[in-house]
């Protein structure tokens, strides 16, 4: 790997602090944004980055930190990752935007023949290419109401789908999401999720099944629902993995009623599970996969990927917007499809869930502060409770997060009770950063 001025895998991958976190010069620019952007916009940790690589954040100071958010499970094959920038770089050059549909190119044609092929299931489908994770979502019940003539949704507790109107009222937490954001789009509907740690009963699978498909049954009538839409580990609600066994029992009662079940793959797709999507660890195969995130290396890209029937139930040009699957997030998806495949990075994500639960679950063993460990691959979590109780403790798991910033390692908060740590580390992080991160993490938790 060549050494550059610029960002990538080639930046020294090493923690370096050389200021307090944030820095003076970070600090500066935090004051303009407070300015210039509105406070609802929020910020983790006020650092200013310059460049990122590998496993590590730059920032203005000249601080290099640990990287485990991954910008939100974003830059799976690491950020400025060679292939996605050679890609981008050469098309950058050659033209930015036509409008696919208006004049199109190939590369649009390319991602979604990728995505046919690499999602779960092996019949016909057909994918088309948005910009934002919500804006995946929206298509998606747009085509199953259209598909099936139906008008209902149904989403699930600690469900997250995103910020603008229909994807908001999909997410199932209030605040800070719909908070005074309301009137809600119509015809939602919230059934409860298999959350192990949480359940009251002992059989978590079958007794939330039971319950939501009950619930659908007399509430809404199973011929009214047109979708049936789940994120297989839930992001933002936690890291909740669902009991094994809840999720191809919805999927079977859908497959029965003639409901599109979705399956929303914006955080857990591409690799970062240990496995090209989390859908595969019980073999479910979605009517409807939305994509994004992990998809394009950090360029605005996702997809609606779906069963042909479904997709071209739709009207010609009942589907489309300005910069879907604009040219230059097209080449860096193809840059990230051929860096997860050479660098054998679903096989990474899992090496990096065999380093991190095991050391996870004997801080667990250690401290009391830690009620659950959970995850798969390179998406893992621990929840934080009072001790001896289940009691949500979001006052520790904001204390951790702390310190954790102040010594040079980026983590996130998560949880519809915010006491949910989350690990997302780029999927190409050297072993020596993820350990490093991992003492850090460990010092922090003893100190709190
Ligand atoms: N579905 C499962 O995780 C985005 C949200 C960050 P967009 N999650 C990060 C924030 O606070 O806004 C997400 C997701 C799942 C949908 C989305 C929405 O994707 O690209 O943010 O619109």
């Amino acid at each position: 790997m060549t050494t550059t001025a610029h960002g990538g895998p080639g930046l020294p991958q090493e923690r370096r602090l050389v200021t307090e976190i944030p820095g003076p010069k970070s600090r500066e620019m935090f004051t303009r944004k407070q300015s210039a952007v509105p406070a609802g916009v929020g910020t983790t940790l006020p650092v200013f980055v310059t460049k990122a690589g590998g496993g590590v954040l730059v920032d203005a100071d000249g601080n290099s930190l640990i990287d485990f958010g991954s910008g939100i499970a974003v830059t799976n094959v690491g950020n400025a990752a060679p292939k996605v920038v050679e890609r981008v770089r050469n098309q950058v050059a050659d033209f930015t935007h036509t409008c696919f549909m208006i004049t199109p190119y190939e590369s649009y044609v390319a991602v979604c023949e990728k995505l046919n092929a690499i999602t779960p299931g092996d019949h016909e489908k057909r994918t088309f290419l948005v910009n934002s994770g919500a804006e995946a979502v929206e298509n998606a019940v747009k085509v199953a109401r259209l598909a099936t003539g139906r008008p209902a949704v149904v989403a699930f507790d600690h469900g997250y789908h995103g910020r603008t109107l229909l994807t908001m009222t999909l997410t199932a937490k209030n605040m800070p999401y719909k908070q005074g954001f309301g009137p809600y789009a119509p015809e939602v509907y919230r059934m409860p999720l298999a959350y192990p740690f949480r359940w009251p009963g002992e059989n978590v699978a079958e007794e939330a099944a039971a319950q939501a498909i009950d619930q659908i049954t007399k509430q809404i009538g199973a011929g009214n629902v047109a979708a049936v839409i789940i994120e297989p580990i839930a992001g933002e609600g936690g890291f909740i993995v669902p009991a094994k066994g809840f999720l191809p029992r919805i999927a079977e009662f859908c497959k029965a009623n003639g409901i599109v079940f979705i399956a929303d793959e914006i955080q857990t797709g591409f690799a970062r599970t240990g496995q090209m999507f989390a859908c595969e660890d019980e073999g479910i195969v979605p009517d409807i996969i939305t994509t994004a995130k992990g998809i394009a290396g950090g360029l605005p890209l996702a997809a609606v990927t779906g069963r042909a029937e479904l997709m071209d139930a739709v009207h010609a040009g009942g589907l489309g917007g300005t910069y879907g699957g604009n040219p230059l997030a097209c080449e860096a998806a193809l840059g990230v499809l051929e860096t997860i495949e050479e660098e054998g990075l679903v096989e990474r994500a899992r090496a990096i869930g065999d380093v991190m639960l095991p050391r996870l679950r004997g801080l667990q063993e250690r401290f009391g502060i830690i009620g659950d460990v959970r995850g798969r691959g390179a998406m893992t979590a621990i929840e934080l409770v009072v001790p001896g109780t289940k009691d949500p403790n979001p006052a520790a798991a904001s204390e951790i997060a702390k310190r954790c910033h102040a010594e040079g390692l980026v983590v996130l908060t998560a949880g519809t009770y915010g006491n949910v740590l989350r690990f997302l580390p780029p999927l190409v992080i050297p072993d020596h950063l993820l350990e490093e991160g991992l003492t850090i993490l460990e010092k922090a938790v003893s100190e709190v």
